[in-house]
């Protein structure tokens, strides 16, 4: 029923600890852990009532299955396809296409292949070389032959009637592209813990200008317009890119994903922002509860933060962006990748009639931080040492960044800040905040200012009016610290007052 397996360490045998510990390393999730729960292991119906009650009919469009992966863990990947067999209507489920980019895993060579052979509708293909993610999804969608294309990622769980919903919202419109509601399965117990279902605790898709996907809570104005409804779909500005549903049709029709993006990042703003520009609609469908393994750090750390996520990145805004790129390539600013020839992918656009960018932001998510408000921006750099202030950023988390002092690296990145013009001290949706009473960490921007706010002032002090307190850089250890305003030079800063272009 989703329940947590603790593993106490300490009662592990030796050979059981260094399993425990290589699975941890292999895939920073608890390996050992999933091993002891079944791969058909049953969850609780985590739909709201008034889901349960809809009936979608039987006419519905057929769906290919398509979960990729990269060495991933056994018992987690044949959890994914289980549950999908187990729980999608038969006659909806016309095949599961599963994509081995290139694993060197013993399990996942002839083992996995003589398992999946003994399964109904699921094949395996295998990509000749290490695709990334996006090719080896573009390898598993030329293989599927049903109206509709669900994408997995290889450490998921389908929920009670997740299929349906999606299909039927196709059916509508063959334009429209969902995402299902997505349980956070616990990474250490593999607890699939009990998911937002009211308009409240429900989130959707953001961004950051280093486009990187986040979650929002649901904009004020969508809450109005779904009038307290806990079934209707809910529109969504992007998706985090590794579990929707769209029509075989209209993937087509929008060029799929850019072929030369590589690895990881980027397709997922690509497609959410498209699937705007160009006539689509993306939807959070909160009837349909699919489950995902997240974790801390990434398995494949070492790729992503290297080349291809940022060439990816550089490719959608160069793409997609129009005169907004300005606000990517801020947040980066001496970066040099080549970014290779996106000719065809311009004329995709120009072909589709897209609407701008400018559209996209005024129509779908209003809501998002322009920097050109800001009143200054770049990096902090302390007048009393030769620091900056960093914060360090996981790209797959949302909840670890942290606050630091780095030397001045001049890369922007997590050094980028901009003092909006509401005088909050921000990187992307993240803010300084006093919560700490003492000392400054970052929480999600809330706008109300109070703890939120710092005054970049004439002397060179940053001022948190609501404690009355100044910024300081301490003698020792390593957290911002405030303290009473005084003339020491660790209260003084260095910010470039202009704001970004
Ligand atoms: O080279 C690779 N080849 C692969 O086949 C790298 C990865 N992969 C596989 C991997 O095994 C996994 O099944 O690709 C899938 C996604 O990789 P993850 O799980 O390491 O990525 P993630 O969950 O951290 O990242 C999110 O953002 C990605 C951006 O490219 C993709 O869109 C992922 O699908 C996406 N995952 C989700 O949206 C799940 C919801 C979590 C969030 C946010
Ligand atoms: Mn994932």
């Amino acid at each position: 029923m989703g329940r947590p397996v603790y593993i106490n360490t300490s009662t592990l045998s030796k050979e059981q600890l260094s399993q425990y510990k290589y699975g941890q390393r292999k895939y920073e999730f608890n390996c050992y852990a999933s091993d002891m729960i079944s791969i058909h292991r049953t969850l609780p119906d985590f739909r709201a009532p008034e889901c349960k009650s809809l009936d979608y009919g039987d006419e519905l469009p057929r769906a290919c299955v398509i979960v990729i992966f990269h060495n991933e863990a056994w018992s987690v990947l044949l959890r994914t396809v289980h549950s999908v067999i187990d729980r999608s209507p038969p006659q909806h489920l016309k095949e599961i296409v599963l994509v081995d980019d290139f694993s060197s895993l013993e399990h996942l060579k002839q083992p996995l292949q003589e398992y999946v052979d003994k399964l109904d509708k699921v094949s395996l293909i295998r990509a000749p070389v290490r695709s990334g993610l996006i090719r080896a999804r573009l390898i598993g969608f030329d293989k599927c032959t049903a109206e509709v294309a669900v994408f997995l990622d290889s450490h998921c769980e389908a929920t009670e009637g997740w299929l349906p919903p999606l299909l039927h919202r196709i059916k509508e419109n063959y334009t429209n592209v969902l995402v299902p509601i997505i349980g956070a399965i616990n990474y250490e117990t593999f607890e699939y813990p009990a998911p937002a279902t009211t308009l409240d605790t429900i989130s959707v898709g953001g961004f950051h200008w280093n486009l990187i996907f986040s979650f929002i809570s649901i904009p004020q104005r969508e809450r109005m317009r779904l009038n307290n409804a806990r079934h209707l779909p809910i529109r969504s500005a992007t998706m985090a890119g590794g579990l929707f549903a769209i029509s075989s049709k209209f993937f087509l029709e929008l060029g799929k994903y850019d072929s030369e993006f590589d690895i990881w990042g980027g397709e997922n703003l690509e497609l959410s922002f498209k699937t705007w520009m160009c006539g689509g609609t993306l939807e959070t469908i909160p009837c349909s509860h699919v489950g995902h393994v997240f974790r801390v750090r990434s398995p494949m750390t070492r790729v992503k933060t290297a080349h291809p996520v940022i060439r990816n990145m550089k490719r959608v805004a160069e793409v997609w962006l129009d005169e907004f790129k300005e606000y990517f390539n801020a947040t980066n600013p001496h970066d040099k990748t080549d970014i290779g020839d996106i000719s065809e992918r311009l004329a995709l656009r120009k072909n589709l009639h897209c609407k701008s960018f400018k559209w996209y932001l005024q129509n779908v998510y209003p809501e998002v931080f322009l920097p050109g408000k800001a009143k200054a921006s770049g990096e902090i750099r302390s007048s009393a040492r030769p620091l900056c202030i960093d914060g360090e950023r996981r790209y797959f988390t949302d909840s670890e960044y942290k606050l630091k002092f780095h030397s001045c690296h001049n890369q922007g990145g997590n050094q980028y800040w901009i003092i909006s013009d509401n005088d909050e001290i921000r990187l992307s949706e993240w803010c300084w905040d006093t919560y700490g009473r003492l000392a400054i960490s970052m929480y999600r921007c809330h706008g109300g200012k109070h703890r939120q706010e710092f005054l970049y002032r004439e002397d060179d002090s940053i001022y948190n009016p609501d404690s009355g307190k100044c910024v300081e850089l301490p003698e020792t250890g390593s957290v911002l610290i405030l303290a009473d305003c005084t003339d020491t030079s660790r209260q003084k800063w260095i910010i470039n007052r202009k704001p970004p272009k």
